[in-house]
C-alpha cells in the first residue's frame, strides 16, 4: 500500500542541504577566507527548520494531534510548515510586535495565529497554557534535546563541504538552541576544538550575561531590535556548552547589526534579519579582527564560517525604518 504524503513526511527531513559559499567581500574585510552557511535559503527562511523539523517528526510519530509553538517569528514559521506537511493543525503564539508579513506567512501555512505579550517570554507562557490541552504538544523554539539534535545536521554538512575544520565558526545566540546544536555537532564530527564566536546584540544579551555571571541570568527586558534573539533567559544547555566547546561570547550594538545587514545586502544581495546581522557584524564591525589580534582565536586562521541564520521579519522598508531608528540614514 502506498503511504500518504503525511506518512512520508514523518521520515524525510524537512530541511535543505544549504550552500556553503565563499564570500569575496567578507573575506576582504576579515583578511581570511569567509564561508557563508546559507541557512536563509531553507524553505522556511531560517535554520530553525532543522531542529523543529526533527522535533515535529518525532512527536508526530507518537500521535501528537495539535502543535503549538511560541516564537519570535522564525521558529513559528518552521513549526507551521512542518505541521502542514505532517497534516497536523498548528497554533503559533507570537509577541504583539510581530510584523504583518510574518503573520500572513503563518496564515498562509494554514496555522492559527495568536498574539500575546510584548516579548517572546510572554508569548511562551500562553503557549505553555495551550499545550496542556489533550493531544497538544508544545514545540520549544530552542530549549529541547530534539531541537539541538536536529541542528547538528548543519555541522555534518560543513564537514562534507569543507573537509578540514575552519579556524572559527560565527553564529548568533537567542535562546541558545543553535549554539547547543552546533556545539554538539562539532563534538560529533571531531571538530570540538573549533572556536565558536557566539554573538548577541546588546539588549538581548542573555547568554553573555550568563557567561559573565557563571549562572543563568534573566534580563529585565529586551531592548534590542533583534527580537528573534530576545529570550530573557538562555537555555541551561547553552551555558553548559561552554564547558564542552571553546565559546567566545560577544556582544554587538544594534547599529552594528543593522549596518551589517545593509552591507551584506549590498555585498551579497541577500537581505537578512537583525538576528542574523548580529553574526555578520562580527566580520563587518572588526570584532573578528580584534579577537584574532588579541590571540583569542589561535595563531593563524585558515578560514571562518559564518552561519547566515536568515530570518523572515525583514523587507526593504523595514531595513530603512531600522536604519532611521538607529540614526544610520
Ligand atoms: N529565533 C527564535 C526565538 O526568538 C524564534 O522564535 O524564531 N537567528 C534567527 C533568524 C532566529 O530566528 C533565531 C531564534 C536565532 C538566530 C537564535 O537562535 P536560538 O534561539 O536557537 O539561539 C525569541
Amino acid at each position: 500500500m502506498e503511504s500518504s504524503p503525511a506518512e512520508r513526511a514523518k521520515s524525510e527531513p524537512f530541511h535543505t542541504v544549504t550552500p556553503l559559499l565563499e564570500s569575496w567581500a567578507l573575506s576582504q574585510v576579515a583578511g581570511v577566507p569567509v564561508f557563508l552557511k546559507c541557512e536563509n535559503v531553507q524553505p522556511t527562511g531560517s535554520f530553525k527548520i532543522r531542529g523543529i523539523g526533527h522535533f515535529c517528526q518525532e512527536v508526530a510519530k507518537k500521535g501528537c494531534r495539535h502543535l503549538v509553538c511560541s516564537s519570535g517569528g522564525n521558529a513559528g514559521i518552521s513549526a507551521a510548515y512542518c505541521a502542514r506537511k505532517l497534516g497536523i493543525p498548528a497554533t503559533i503564539v507570537l509577541p504583539e510586535s510581530t510584523s504583518p508579513q510574518v503573520v500572513r506567512r503563518l496564515q498562509g501555512e494554514g496555522a492559527e495565529v495568536q498574539l500575546a505579550g510584548k516579548v517572546w517570554d510572554e508569548a511562551n507562557l500562553r503557549a505553555q497554557e495551550l499545550a496542556k490541552r489533550d493531544g497538544w504538544v508544545n514545540v520549544p523554539p530552542f530549549d529541547h534535546p530534539l531541537i539541538w539534535e536536529g541542528h547538528t545536521s548543519l555541522v555534518r554538512e560543513l564537514k562534507v563541504a569543507l573537509g578540514t575544520p575552519p579556524g572559527a565558526l560565527v553564529l548568533a545566540v537567542g535562546g541558545g538552541g543553535l549554539l547547543a546544536g552546533v556545539s554538539a555537532g562539532l563534538v560529533e564530527v571531531g571538530w570540538q576544538h573549533v572556536p565558536i564566536v557566539a554573538v548577541e546584540t546588546r539588549g538581548a544579551h542573555s547568554f553573555n550575561a550568563a557567561v559573565e555571571a557563571g549562572r543563568l541570568v534573566t534580563l529585565p527586558s529586551i531592548t534590542s531590535v533583534a527580537k528573534c534573539l530576545g529570550a530573557k533567559t538562555v537555555a541551561a544547555r547553552a551555558l553548559a556548552c561552554t564547558r564542552e566547546s571553546k565559546i567566545l561570547s560577544e556582544v554587538v550594538e544594534d547599529r552594528e547589526a543593522v549596518d551589517a545587514m545593509q552591507r551584506f545586502l549590498d555585498d551579497e544581495r541577500m537581505l537578512v534579519e537583525p538576528a542574523c546581522g548580529a553574526a555578520l557584524a562580527a566580520v563587518y564591525s572588526g570584532l573578528l579582527g580584534r579577537l584574532q589580534a588579541e590571540g583569542r582565536l589561535g595563531p593563524a586562521l585558515a578560514s571562518v564560517v559564518v552561519v547566515v541564520c536568515g530570518g523572515n521579519s525583514i523587507d526593504s522598508r523595514e531595513l530603512q525604518a531600522l536604519r532611521a531608528q538607529l540614526g544610520r540614514s
